[in-house]
């Protein structure tokens, strides 16, 4: 607040205003007892840690905070419950006298529960004779303060607990209710910046740490729609994050190798990944909902890894209170670090009295979070809320949205950044990977037709046949003026059975990652299709992008055959195929060709061919990064492998490295042990409970399936 004075009168009118002060004491009051509930005695007693305390004493020491700070000076002939109880639970207020110490609250076994709940009902029948009579405008900031205070309580109660639990080898649930929900797809929110105001103004209740309200200055910048999700926290995990010192702050490393931090507290590893505990026990993690329980060290590092960083509190202020519109877990997800060390604002003064230590004095080595969490009361937080914790800490439910500056991302990422950010990345971790799509220079793309033609690649040849017989069935389901939108078209030779029997398509747009291939199919499909819109799409349909134009107010059909899907891992296709189900739109088709599971020789023979043809293509992956990227790899000095992975149902194609070498990929060495592998590719074969299964995860229904006889093929039609 900007005065105590000003901030009194305001919290007077407010609570004049809406007249239910006493009402609102009753239910703050209700609501921690409502969240000690499911706790046992014996719950509410323990102490896991020094930073947290045992719920009894939360449930005392927000009763004392009444007490002293209201009931002892101004209700007349008011009677201490217990005399030592100020002793037992004084937090930290210097003022008022000598406390016990925090880390052996766990030791305060007298008073029990029982008597720590009649105190509660003492203060609570003496505070209802104080709200009764007219209470100056000091006492009703009082009381407002300590029903703020109490809800930080009510939050900590959770925090605790969780962490108290967590140190159970029995894994005990708390109880349900306070999963913080995913959010939508991620948008960078634009803010200009220039000269603002942050703080809060002393026109209603707040914290004296929130004010006084002033100007600061900002330049553009983006802030991210939505906060980290767990699955991009996964991707920093295997991506090294938690192994490579380059994203860390120096005291975050310290600890991350001290502490043998890899991932956030609470998460372990699982037989089918990763598992996190949580009020409700010990559960897969969530992939689309908010990373959680991360330090500061651990957010500014993955803010590094993501080439992004975290805004400032004036940011996050700033952009929260003129377009809170825009953006998604703000206040309910989870508490949102920031660049910001919790300081004093200028101007700033600690509120009167003993009160006074409540915040001001803690303004030195934590750092800011705003918004508010999943267990944050409702109503609690707003715009102008400090939150503060030490760098180190993760108990608390803290999660990380990013921000960047405006200009650093005015272009999308550069083709050649990307293939070497993914090749450093790749060549890094352990086991070495490379994603597949970095095949598709010019003379990959070549390689892929050539492979088409050979007699043990059975896929394009049996693919082709049964979209042959099947096409007129597609083609009478798709609406007039439709546009076709195909993923991963290569030469765009299988389009041309739906283009033919399916005349009214007005538009064609192939999406595809290889510039050359793209634009030498689009050019045969204009000269043989003369009256077909074509618009292609020359980028990485992973990363999403606008809707091609010409799909503007026409009947969208996505269009994914060759069985590229099997590419990619189950969690990425499902993403994939949501991803189309957002572009193509309601009402829209999607037809999908996947490769079907088989004869382990058949599987094996196509992806390692007599004639060589798929070793080249996998070597040309090497000759490709010595040329992008100035490396100098020796492709004699690698081994195609091509093995069938019967656990993951895919085949997977490797290099190996023949002897012990270093690689040099644009200015970083690389080690490959003798008989080191480099996977280069997975090709998942599917059942059609497989790939029903993730279409309708993606929010497909399925309309029907044609699969040719062996070696088997299947195409689907979809449904948005
Ligand atoms: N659809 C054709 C080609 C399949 S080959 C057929 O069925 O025969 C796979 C194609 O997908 C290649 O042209 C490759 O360049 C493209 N591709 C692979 N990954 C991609 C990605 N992430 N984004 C865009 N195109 C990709
Ligand atoms: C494009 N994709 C579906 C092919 C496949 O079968 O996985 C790429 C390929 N890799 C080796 N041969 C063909």
């Amino acid at each position: 607040m900007a005065t105590t004075d000003e901030a009194y009168a305001a919290t007077t009118q407010d609570a004049a205003a809406d007249g239910c002060l006493s009402e609102r004491y009753r239910a703050v009051r209700a609501h921690s007892l409502a969240r000690a509930a499911p706790l046992s005695p014996e719950d509410a007693q323990a102490q896991s840690m020094p930073d947290a305390s045992p719920a009894k004493w939360h449930l005392a020491h927000v009763t004392w905070f009444f007490e002293t700070f209201l009931l002892a000076p101004s209700l007349p002939g008011y009677e201490a419950f217990d005399p030592d109880f100020g002793f037992l639970f004084n937090s930290y207020y210097e003022a008022v006298g000598p406390r016990h110490p925090r880390p052996a609250r766990g030791l305060i076994t007298r008073p029990p529960l029982e008597r720590v709940l009649a105190y509660r009902a003492h203060v609570d029948a003496a505070m209802e004779r104080l709200l009764a009579g007219g209470l100056s405008a000091e006492s009703a900031f009082l009381v407002e303060l300590g029903l703020a205070h109490e809800q930080q309580h009510q939050e900590l109660i959770l925090m605790d607990v969780l962490h108290l639990f967590a140190q159970s080898a029995i894994e005990p649930a708390y109880g349900p209710g306070f999963e913080a929900k995913a959010a939508g797809a991620l948008e960078w929110v634009d803010l200009d910046g220039g000269r603002v105001a942050i703080g809060a103004a002393p026109d209603r209740f707040s914290f004296d740490n929130e004010g006084p309200r002033h100007e600061t200055l900002l330049a553009p910048y983006r802030l991210a729609s939505r906060l980290v999700t767990n699955r991009e926290w996964i991707a920093f995990i295997e991506d090294g994050g938690y192994a490579r010192a380059e994203f860390w702050l120096a005291d975050g490393w310290a600890l991350v190798r001290d502490e043998g931090w890899e991932a956030p507290l609470y998460w372990q590893r699982g037989a089918d990944g990763w598992l996190a505990f949580g009020l409700t026990g010990l559960q897969p993690v969530d992939l689309d909902a908010p990373a959680t329980h991360v330090s500061y060290f651990e957010a500014d590092a993955y803010a590094t890894w993501a080439g992004k960083r975290l805004p400032t509190e004036a940011e996050w202020e700033h952009a929260a209170a003129s377009r809170p519109e825009a953006f998604d877990q703000l206040y309910e997800a989870a508490w949102q670090w920031t660049a910001s060390a919790y300081l004093r604002y200028p101007g700033f003064a600690p509120a009167k009295g003993a009160v006074g230590e409540y915040n001001g004095k803690f303004m030195m080595g934590q750092m800011t979070l705003r918004g508010g969490a999943s267990i944050t009361p409702a109503g609690h937080s707003r715009a102008t809320y400090r939150n503060f914790f030490y760098p180190h800490q993760r108990w608390m439910f803290s999660g990380v949205r990013l921000a960047e500056d405006v200009g650093a991302r005015a272009q999308p990422e550069d083709p050649t950044a990307a293939f070497r950010r993914d090749v450093w990345q790749g060549l890094a971790r352990t086991p070495k990977s490379i994603p597949p799509k970095w095949f598709y220079d010019a003379k990959g793309s070549a390689l892929f037709e050539t492979i088409t033609e050979l007699p043990e690649y059975y896929p394009t040849r049996t693919e082709t046949a049964l979209l042959t017989r099947i096409a007129p069935e597609i083609a009478a389901r798709i609406p007039p003026d439709a546009v076709l939108i195909e993923y991963g078209s290569g030469a765009s030779a299988k389009t041309r059975l739906i283009l033919d029997a399916a005349p009214q398509l007005a538009a064609y747009a192939p999406i595809d990652i290889s510039v050359s291939a793209l634009e030498a199919a689009a050019a045969a499909i204009r000269r043989d299709y003369p009256k077909l819109i074509v618009e292609p799409l020359a980028r990485d349909f992973t990363v999403g992008g606008p809707p091609p134009a010409v799909a503007a107010a026409r009947p969208r059909v996505g269009f994914f055959p060759g069985s590229t899907i099997g590419n990619f891992d189950p969690e990425e296709g499902v993403r994939l195929l949501a991803e189309a189900r957002a572009l193509i739109g309601d009402g829209g088709l999607f037809i999908l060709g996947a490769d079907l599971v088989k004869e382990t020789s058949v599987l094996t023979a196509a992806y390692d061919d007599a004639a060589g043809v798929t070793a080249a293509f996998n070597k040309n992956l090497l000759a490709r990064i010595n040329r992008d990227l100035g490396a100098d790899f020796d492709r004699d000095a690698f081994d195609h492998k091509a093995v069938w992975n019967a656990v993951d149902s895919r085949i997977e194609m490797h290099l190996v490295s023949r002897v012990r070498q270093s690689v040099h990929v644009a200015g970083r060495a690389f080690e490959f042990a003798a008989g080191e592998s480099l996977h280069t590719e997975n090709s998942y074969k599917f059942t059609v409970e497989d790939v029903t299964g993730m279409a309708r995860r993606a929010g497909w229904r399925l309309l029907e399936r044609w699969i040719a006889p062996p070696p088997a093929f299947a195409v689907f039609l979809f449904a948005a």
